[in-house]
């Protein structure tokens, strides 16, 4: 029988910031997502800058990925990470276009979720190298759920420009 109590489990969240000192957006992303309730900070990668997905005249993208502990259930996640975004001046424009704010659970638990606004894994976790190599520097021995080991799809995807920061 299931009870009404939340399970603890590690989400991985990735940030990316191509606007408005990405460096900053992301600092400031990471201590209001360490203040969510109910949430602690388990992991955070170095910065990295990446070139642009999608439209190439847009500004480069400063990623990290970060490990968290918490009992908020996905969605309770996902909205408290768009709050962190609007709050952080996000303006929902072109698809892929220039943004100030991105925050994306990349994996919760070993679950596979598919909801309206909600797929975990994350769409396209395999072949961002702005995703990968971040995660694999925190939880290098990684299984993505449905995808296989994180080592496994990271030696299958060129770094395409993407620099550790300082
Ligand atoms: N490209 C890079 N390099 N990093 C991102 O975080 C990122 N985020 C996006 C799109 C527009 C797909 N391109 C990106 O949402």
């Amino acid at each position: 029988m299931q009870n009404s109590i939340s399970e603890t489990v590690i989400a991985y969240i990735g940030l990316g910031s191509n606007l408005q000192n990405p460096i900053e957006q992301i600092h400031s992303a990471r201590a209001a997502i360490t203040a969510l309730v109910h949430t602690k900070e388990q992991g955070f990668s170095c910065l990295y800058q990446s070139l642009p997905m999608g439209p190439q005249d847009q500004p480069d993208y400063v990623n990290a990925v970060m490990a968290v502990v918490t009992d908020l259930s996905p969605i309770e996640l996902l909205r408290a990470l768009q709050a962190i975004e609007n709050n952080q001046g996000r303006v929902r424009g072109e698809r892929w276009g220039a943004r100030t704010l991105d925050l994306d659970i990349l994996l919760y638990g070993d679950q596979v979720i598919e909801l309206p606004d909600l797929i975990i894994p994350h769409v396209g976790l395999t072949e961002r190298a702005f995703v990968l190599y971040p995660l694999y520097e925190i939880a290098p021995q990684l299984i993505i759920p449905n995808k296989g080991k994180l080592v496994d799809l990271l030696v299958n995807c060129p770094l395409e420009g993407l620099k550790r920061l300082a």
